[in-house]
């Protein structure tokens, strides 16, 4: 019997790739850049799966009735990118890899507020560049986290993950934001207090980290408005989707010194960054770096392979979201 023929659209890494060819007839996209639109339209009828990335724009048009393709394994969590309703309608399975890269999303978090609070980026650019001339009393003083306030927006797994590690290494005082309250257990493990609106978390929040999902329900809720009700010591940290910063108004508030500084690990038109956010130095901008440890993205990729092979010997999937 021949085995069903999967589609990677981006090379994997080398433990989940192998478990992966020791049971399917695999490609792999080895260009280097995303496929085209219309590259995964004819793949859509050339493969029985796919698995694709979050640079995958898998549109209602790519995910039509009637293709080859009846199971999507998507190589991470966040899975704004595949429209979920057009692939229900078509009858094609989708899954992603949630758990496997919390802790290191929450660690990427962690780095980037102290990268900003102790201007890192800024003071290592200084000294690579040869403007470092000994130390002095006032060079490149940052600000302390201990104590603080650290203002959580969405507390779903990462956004948990990273109270847990703030409050361990820095005793930060936590507080959250989002669409559904946690369990009164969870909140008093962490010493979490509620906030019923987005507006009183920023007021109040000497770090405001964003954990939300993407898409059009979070698109800017960080925006100019936001922006206006933080201190002016406020850092902004956003290690979710690019999509929930207006990042011009981000940049402007920066720029005018509203806020104190920006950690960001995504960005609305990756691989680009607003032209604005590079010509700053109290940002720090990394390259979508959440869930890149080589252990991470081997559990991504072993995750994405364990619901094919749910799907393909016809079991339940472990994280169906379509
Ligand atoms: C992944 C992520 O690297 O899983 C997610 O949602 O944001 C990243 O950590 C990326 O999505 C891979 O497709």
């Amino acid at each position: 019997m021949s085995l069903p023929k999967i589609l990677l659209t981006r090379p994997w890494p080398e433990g989940a790739f192998a478990y992966l060819r020791d049971r399917y007839e695999v490609t792999v996209n080895e260009t280097g850049v995303p496929l085209t639109q219309a590259q995964l339209i004819s793949a859509m009828d050339d493969y029985d799966a796919l698995c694709p990335t979050v640079t995958d724009k898998l549109t209602k048009e790519i995910l039509r009735r009637g293709t080859r393709v009846r199971m999507i394994a998507n190589f991470g969590a966040g899975f704004e990118h595949i429209d979920l309703e057009a692939a229900k309608a078509a009858g094609i399975r989708v899954s992603n890899t949630p758990d496997v890269l919390t802790e290191a999303t929450a660690e990427i978090a962690l780095m980037l507020m102290l990268m900003t609070s102790r201007r890192a980026s800024e003071a290592e650019r200084g000294l690579r560049d040869g403007r470092w001339s000994g130390w002095k009393p006032t060079q490149f003083l940052g600000q302390g986290l201990s104590g603080k306030t650290l203002g959580l927006v969405g507390f779903g797994r990462i956004g948990q993950a990273t109270a847990h590690k703030t409050k361990a290494a820095l005793g930060m005082q936590i507080a959250y934001h989002s669409r559904h309250r946690v369990a009164p257990e969870i909140e008093a493990q962490l010493g979490a207090r509620y906030l019923g609106s987005l507006e009183a978390l920023a007021a109040e929040a000497d770090v405001l980290s964003l954990h939300t999902p993407g898409g059009e329900a979070t698109r800017y809720l960080v925006d100019a408005n936001l922006l206006r009700r933080m201190k002016p010591s406020a850092i902004v940290i956003n290690t979710a989707r690019g999509s929930v910063v207006h990042e011009a108004d981000l940049a402007a508030a920066l720029k005018a010194g509203t806020i104190w500084a920006a950690g960001l690990d995504v960005y609305e038109r990756e691989p680009q960054v607003h032209p604005d956010l590079l010509a700053l130095d109290n940002v720090v901008l990394l390259p979508h770096l959440g869930s890149a440890t080589r252990e991470t993205r081997d559990e991504m990729g072993l995750r994405a392979a364990y619901n094919l092979d749910r799907f393909f010997t016809g079991e339940a999937l472990i994280d169906p979201i379509a």
